[in-house]
């Protein structure tokens, strides 16, 4: 059996901050602002950002202060090669020094490839309903392991798939907006085999690198507990939402069902050598009711069920639900990270509760057996939020819109307290028991 390249022996459990290129960098022409200018987000546009591309390194410092010994960030496709087969080498250069500034901190990069945007020549050239999408995502992976090696160990090949599926190609509410069951099952073939092609492309790029996906996980719930057709629609929203990639990155076959009438059946064989850790992101539960009244198969929505309130922007705050999905996610038997964790909450009232809560599920899980090594909050920063633009505040640091100054939140003190907690060497905390004798 193959040794596994993750966890890190000398870094065994990542306590980490996350980010995306889009939603901070600023000044990134690409589909989204395409996207924007065609007035189809409701938060207008992203223009600035946090400025991010100009204050990475000051960025890796704020990650630092808070206790941060892992970054999650995505490399922006539209820099790398703003056109098609034209290599832009200062940006190449841009991310290595931040990433060598990272290393030179303490903190290990974790580099994420696809995260929602393109380059405006993609979905033109070589759309992911094209096979030519597969060499055209593999050469961009290959040319920044080439440029990242060997600072970079911990790939993030595809940021939410099935969200990029379900909105890019099912119900067209992000680009490139098309709303077509057999387009998006080409998508989604392609999507995979990109994935695949990406890792091989990484693995000879930067040997020893651990490959991961970033998968979106949600809990559901009917809206009435007990009634026989909620009760369906909840069990095949959790079968096709959240177990439907790791069923296909398990077995290397897909059968995928929304319903009433998309299904999504495929199969590679190389599907499941092609991941070394599962990245899961988790936020919230929803309630589903069956019949929809606004929707055919089912509506779903968010309600505070738990009486902890609702997030900024309506979310329920349901950390029990992490537990269970994390359970789920182990059935795939790779090693799990949970990438993205965190809620909107301007005035920080409830961020430091939701930390506490979210970290003593992960502590639980790991103390069961869930082989969890890592963490990473969303957000380091405020940042754009893909459809509602800059109303959610997710950072942990706010960031003012006219300086664009960062300024810690309370709850960024807490995170810090976590941390040590959850990095502390197991042996440590054995040596710390009292002993009996
Ligand atoms: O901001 C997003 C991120 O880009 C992907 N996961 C969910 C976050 C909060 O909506």
């Amino acid at each position: 059996m193959k040794a596994s390249v993750f966890p890190f022996p000398d870094r065994p459990r990542l306590w980490g901050v996350a980010v995306s290129h889009y939603q901070v960098e600023g000044d990134d022409r690409c589909d989204w602002t395409e996207w924007e200018s065609a007035g189809r987000t409701r938060g207008g546009p992203c223009g600035r950002a946090a400025g991010s591309w100009e204050r990475y390194e000051k960025d890796a410092g704020l990650a630092a202060s808070v206790g941060a010994n892992a970054f999650r960030f995505s490399v922006s496709w539209s820099r790398v090669e703003p056109l098609r087969g034209s290599v832009d080498v200062y940006a190449l250069g841009r991310y290595r020094r931040f990433v060598e500034r990272l290393v030179a901190l303490g903190i290990e990069p974790v580099v994420t490839l696809l995260h929602y945007a393109h380059p405006s020549w993609f979905h033109r050239d070589t759309p992911w309903t094209s096979t030519a999408s597969v060499d055209a995502f593999a050469r961009f992976a290959r040319t920044v392991a080439a440029a990242l090696a060997p600072h970079v160990r911990l790939w993030t090949v595809l940021n939410e798939p099935l969200v990029l599926l379900l909105g890019g190609f099912l119900d067209g509410q992000i680009p490139p907006g098309i709303a077509d069951t057999r387009a998006a099952g080409r998508a989604l073939d392609n999507l995979l085999a990109a994935h695949v092609a990406a890792a091989a492309a990484i693995r000879e790029e930067a040997p020893g690198s651990a490959i991961s996906i970033a998968h979106n996980m949600m809990g559901f719930a009917p809206e009435r507990p007990s009634h026989p057709l909620d009760l369906l629609v909840t069990r095949s929203a959790h079968e096709f939402y959240n177990r439907g990639l790791l069923e296909a990155f398990g077995s290397g076959r897909w059968n995928l069902w929304l319903p009433p009438f998309s299904r999504f059946v495929g199969r590679r064989e190389d599907l499941p050598g092609s991941l070394d850790v599962l990245g899961v992101n988790f936020y919230s539960r929803l309630h589903l009711r069956a019949p929809g009244r606004s929707r055919r198969a089912a509506d779903f929505s968010y309600r505070d069920r738990t009486g902890r309130g609702l997030t900024d922007n309506g979310w329920e705050i349901v950390p029990e639900a992490l537990g269970p999905l994390l359970a789920e996610a182990a059935s795939l038997r790779k090693p799990l990270v949970l990438t993205e964790n965190g809620l909107a909450d301007a005035t920080d009232s409830r961020r430091a509760a939701f930390l506490r809560d979210h970290a003593a599920a992960v502590a639980e899980s790991a103390e069961n057996g869930i082989p969890v090594h890592g963490f990473f909050h969303w957000s380091l920063l405020d940042n754009y939020e893909w459809l509602d633009g800059f109303g959610p505040k997710f950072g942990l640091f706010s960031v003012d819109p006219r300086t664009l100054e960062r300024r810690p939140r309370p709850s960024a003190a807490l995170f810090r307290e976590l941390g040590r907690t959850f990095l502390r060497p197991p042996a440590l905390e054995d040596a710390q028991k009292p002993v009996h004798i």
